[in-house]
């Protein structure tokens, strides 16, 4: 995904860069200005830009890895898991395989992004931790090993290495 998002973002400046030059380059000619021609111009492009975004928006967004919520009933384990410039603090941080963990999320200061990683670093779950405010977020782990709790929010200086780890056992 990220290869993707790279090469598209390379294409795209690249681009932007060509038609810069140009319009740079024809700057300097004086030519009689058809209002009609323009206008077919601008209509053509804004179509095509449509036609490429629609396929890519649904390429790119529709495998996003966020798991569904899990709504079940039963018994949770509930763990407040609390943000703040630049560290997660948990209330808890050893689960069981199966077991389903209610992560009761906040902020101490100013909004974060909390995201559950596995260990081969793909987000499993999500949510925000927002100040004077409290997001439930049910997981129920299926995969037994070492989980990363990183930021996905820009939050100032040290924000990259805002993380925490909790272990969920067989
Ligand atoms: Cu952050």
């Amino acid at each position: 995904m990220q290869d993707i998002a790279w090469k598209v973002s390379i294409f795209q400046i690249l681009f932007m860069v060509i038609v810069f030059i140009v319009i740079y380059a024809k700057s300097h000619i004086v030519a009689p200005v058809d209002g009609l021609a323009q206008e077919k111009t601008r209509r053509s492009l804004f179509i095509v830009l449509i036609a490429m975004g629609i396929p890519l928006a649904f390429h790119t967004l529709a495998d996003l890895p966020y798991a569904v919520p899990d709504r079940t009933g039963g018994p949770v384990q509930v763990v407040e898991a609390v943000g703040r410039q630049w560290e997660w603090t948990l209330s808890r941080n050893t689960f069981r395989v199966g077991e389903t963990v209610e992560f009761r999320v906040t902020s101490a200061d100013v909004n974060h992004g909390f995201g559950i990683y596995d260990g081969s670093m793909r987000v499993v779950a999500q949510t925000q931790a927002m100040p004077d405010y409290v997001n439930t977020l049910r997981h129920k782990f299926q995969t037994p090993g070492k989980y990363t709790i990183l930021c996905l929010e820009y939050c100032g200086l040290a924000h990259h290495a805002m993380s925490a780890e909790f272990e969920v056992r067989p």
